[in-house]
């Protein structure tokens, strides 16, 4: 037994030195002391060996075992050592090569006007609501002083779900939503997504995004409407446009106008941006109407309120001299990534 312990332990010390790579060497380790390796199998035939023997042969045994797993190891090491040599002799980072650029994404044009849009708002104290794209007819009309015979609600115009359901068109039905809830007074913008059925082209596309504001509150007038919308301009556009408005009609409102900004590109003076008008329209707004308070439950003898409302991507295509709405819906990243 002795002796055939000491063949197996020379056999495998030759067999160690000799291998050339980790693969020969973790074949060696599985010959002698895997599951069926030669070491185990004499561990198995302890069953014949006299019990009184046992003990003895059981120590020479671990021995073996010991003595070719230590010798292992250390050709292991050494063969780690070798191959890490020679990676660092032949291996090499060049550190003054160029980084990879990582690509990373914008804000969409329309989102950074948003922002900035919402901003101006928030610092007069305005809150920032949010309503269903999909509304009933009598908050996107009827609760606006819209008759039932008025040419927006055609169907040319309006998607509708069925006839008391549609897309709203605009996003006032948020307003007179919050009018309902009768907490006074109110100061709000509502941007959001609306529907139109219009034909795409470079000014016109089914789905487009409004911001609408609204105040209401005890004594307010038509100065404070002037006020505000002369600042929310001033500070969009820049301090030096000059702001117009110029009386109009809404439904929703009464009195109404529309807004104009001196062109920014030619300071007034008629350009091709402006079409050689010198004015650029940037929105609607007036005085809400008497009967649209009273719909929504507010008395109009106490309250008093004016509304606005912008189109964004309108305000998208002057502030970045973009000539094409499509260009704002098709996300293309060579355009995105101007921005
Ligand atoms: C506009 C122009 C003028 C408007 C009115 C209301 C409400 F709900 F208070 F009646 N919200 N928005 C309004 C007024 C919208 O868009 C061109």
């Amino acid at each position: 037994m002795k002796d055939k312990l000491k063949k197996i332990q020379e056999q495998a010390m030759k067999q160690i030195d000799a291998a050339k790579e980790m693969g020969s060497l973790n074949d060696v380790k599985v010959s002698i002391l895997g599951k069926k390796g030669e070491l185990t199998s004499v561990l198995k035939g302890m069953k014949d060996v006299a019990p009184e023997d046992r003990p003895k042969v059981g120590a020479l045994v671990n021995e073996t075992r010991e003595s070719i797993e230590k010798h292992l190891q250390e050709a292991k090491e050494k063969m780690e050592a070798k191959e890490l040599e020679y990676r660092l002799s032949t291996e090499s980072i060049d550190v003054t090569l160029p980084g990879t650029k990582v690509k990373h994404g914008s804000k969409h044009p329309n989102a950074k006007v948003l922002d900035e849009v919402e901003r101006i708002f928030v610092g007069m104290g305005y809150e920032v609501v949010e309503g269903p794209e999909v509304e009933f007819d009598y908050y996107n009309f009827e609760a606006l002083n819209i008759p039932p015979n008025h040419p927006a609600k055609d169907e040319q115009d309006t998607f509708y779900i069925n006839k008391d359901i549609l897309l709203r068109t605009q996003t006032s039905p948020v307003q007179v939503h919050q009018m309902e809830k009768g907490k006074l007074p109110i100061r709000m913008i509502a941007p959001g997504r609306v529907f139109r059925s219009d034909e795409v082209d470079a000014t016109h596309s089914p789905s487009f995004h409004q911001i609408e504001g609204m105040v209401i509150d005890k004594n307010v007038t038509f100065a404070d409407l002037k006020g505000t919308l002369e600042e929310f301009a001033k500070e969009l556009f820049g301090d030096d446009v000059k702001v117009k408005f110029r009386p109009h009609h809404f439904p929703f409102t009464e009195p109404s106008a529309e807004v104009d900004v001196s062109c920014f590109k030619c300071g007034g003076k008629g350009c091709r941006f402006c079409k050689g008008e010198g004015w650029i329209e940037i929105l609607g707004c007036g005085m809400v109407h008497p009967k649209v308070l009273k719909m929504s439950g507010i008395d109009p003898d106490e309250y008093q309120g004016f509304a606005f409302g912008v189109g964004l991507e309108r305000i998208t295509l002057l502030k970045y001299e973009i000539d094409d709405m499509r260009l704002l819906y098709e996300n293309d990243s060579r355009f995105l990534s101007q921005f």
